[in-house]
């Protein structure tokens, strides 16, 4: 069966690989299953032929025969489990794998989301200077301590994991703030994600779409 998957049909970062369709599209060469890509307008996001596999109207979903799923990471997730490569066979592993995907999506992920919205959408309000510093300081203080626990390590726990995925595509998305380059040890470790040949080959699907 075919797995198709949906993307922006021009995403706003011009091919910058900061939609999440580019978590998917990483996991899926991980595996190494091939993919068809449904390209969706933003205005096409809102219709019911969209929001019939997304009730957000949103992207990335995932389909294959039956099954229509939403939501990035339940998404890598499936992935994970139906094929062999995101996650450790042992039970305790396995379990503390899908943690850190957890982890990335509902720890490290919000405040990011956060800045991102301070930025875009809140920048004309009277507060948004004072608020700025606060919302930067709170990624801070959860990248320090992602940093104490990644320390020389290579990976989050062990091999390399759909909890290394999300966190390394969570952690990309600080890189244009600047704020991820103000930790050595957390930029080291997206550079290895993104020198992961099943990264390279995701990055550059979504480039050659958005930069066509
Ligand atoms: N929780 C959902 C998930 O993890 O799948 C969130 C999905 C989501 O936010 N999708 C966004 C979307 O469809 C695209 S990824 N937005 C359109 C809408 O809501 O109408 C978020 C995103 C968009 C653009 C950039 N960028 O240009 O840098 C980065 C990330």
């Amino acid at each position: 069966m075919t797995i198709t998957i949906s993307a922006f049909e021009r995403s706003p970062d011009g091919g910058m690989g900061l939609a999440r369709d580019t978590r998917i599209r990483w996991a899926l060469e991980e595996v190494g299953q091939p993919y068809e890509v449904r390209y969706v307008s933003f205005k096409a996001l809102k219709e019911p032929a969209h929001l019939a596999v997304n009730p957000f109207g949103q992207i990335p979903t995932f389909e294959e025969g039956e099954l229509a799923l939403f939501e990035s990471g339940s998404i890598v997730f499936h992935i994970a489990q139906r094929y062999r490569g995101l996650l450790p066979d042992d039970a305790n592993a396995r379990a503390r794998a899908i943690t850190w995907m957890f982890a990335a999506l509902s720890t490290i992920e919000p405040p990011i989301l956060e800045l991102q919205n301070a930025k875009l959408l809140e920048s004309d309000k009277p507060w948004a200077k004072e608020r700025l510093p606060l919302v930067q300081d709170r990624i801070r203080a959860r990248l320090r301590q992602l940093v104490a626990h990644l320390g020389d390590a290579e990976w989050l726990d062990g091999a390399f994991s759909a909890g290394d995925l999300l966190m390394v595509s969570v952690l990309l998305r600080l890189r244009p703030s600047g704020l991820l380059n103000e930790f050595s040890t957390l930029a080291a470790f997206v550079a290895r994600g993104e020198a992961r040949p099943a990264y390279q080959r995701a990055f550059a699907a979504q480039l050659a779409v958005n930069k066509a």
